[in-house]
């Protein structure tokens, strides 16, 4: 068995995936929290494991991993026999999972615009830091992520239930749970969007999912506005 360490963030919706992948694949792995709110992140003893200073990092056997899509790939391949498949032996079921992991992972997350982009679009804007902007900024981040998911429940819901993909969780539930966690933290409301709510409550009864939620992350504050 391989010696995992996971350094992630409670409210990192990327470290979040990462733990569901983890525990679908049935491999234990060491939780080592990495404070965003302290900037932890950009510290030189983290930037040493993750040279672009972001969370997650997976230590595999000694070795940083970063990129959760490539951790999961990779960890499914290696563990093909163990836990959940994460992929789809089915071509073309592999190619949607594939595609619903990816419309998550460049069309949503990177879009909740994180400090390091928000900071400099508010810099470069107002150099006084006008509030007025930053609460224009934060409303648009949540009119496009609705769309956005609005269009990935349209095409989920083309697709059988109740998982992503059909009665097996895969990569794209790991994804797309993760990212309905930091959809409800922006405040936004998933019962407009039937097909992801569902999922999402039939995923949250599944114990890796259960387990990996925000809020059961040992440097969740107790009082999180988890919503
Ligand atoms: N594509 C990367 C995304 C990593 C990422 O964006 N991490 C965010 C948290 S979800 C982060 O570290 N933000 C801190 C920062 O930007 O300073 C992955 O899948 O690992």
């Amino acid at each position: 068995m391989a010696s995992l360490q996971l350094y992630g963030c409670w409210r990192s919706s990327a470290s979040h995936r990462l733990q569901i992948g983890l525990r679908l694949k049935q491999l234990p792995f060491e939780y080592r929290p990495v404070s965003l709110d302290e900037k932890e992140q950009h510290c030189d003893w983290y930037r040493a494991l993750n040279p672009r200073g972001e969370v997650p990092t997976l230590v595999v056997d000694g070795s940083p991993w970063v990129q959760t899509l490539a951790i999961l790939e990779t960890l499914d391949e290696r563990f093909a026999d163990q836990g959940v498949p994460l992929l789809p032996r089915d071509a073309e079921q592999r190619q949607l999972c594939r595609a619903v992991a990816e419309q998550v992972n460049s069309s949503l997350q990177p879009l909740l615009l994180p400090a390091r982009l928000r900071q400099p679009i508010l810099k470069a804007a107002a150099p006084d830091g006008a509030p007025a902007l930053a609460k224009a900024l934060q409303a648009g981040v949540r009119a496009h992520q609705a769309d956005a998911l609005n269009a990935l429940n349209s095409w989920l819901d083309a697709l059988p239930g109740p998982f992503c993909l059909g009665s097996e969780p895969t990569l794209a539930d790991a994804c797309v749970v993760a990212q309905l966690g930091a959809a409800m933290r922006l405040g936004l409301d998933l019962n407009p969007f039937q097909r992801l709510s569902e999922l999402h409550t039939h995923c949250l009864g599944h114990e890796a999912f259960a387990a990996s939620a925000p809020e059961q992350q040992p440097d969740a504050p107790s009082q999180a506005p988890m919503r």
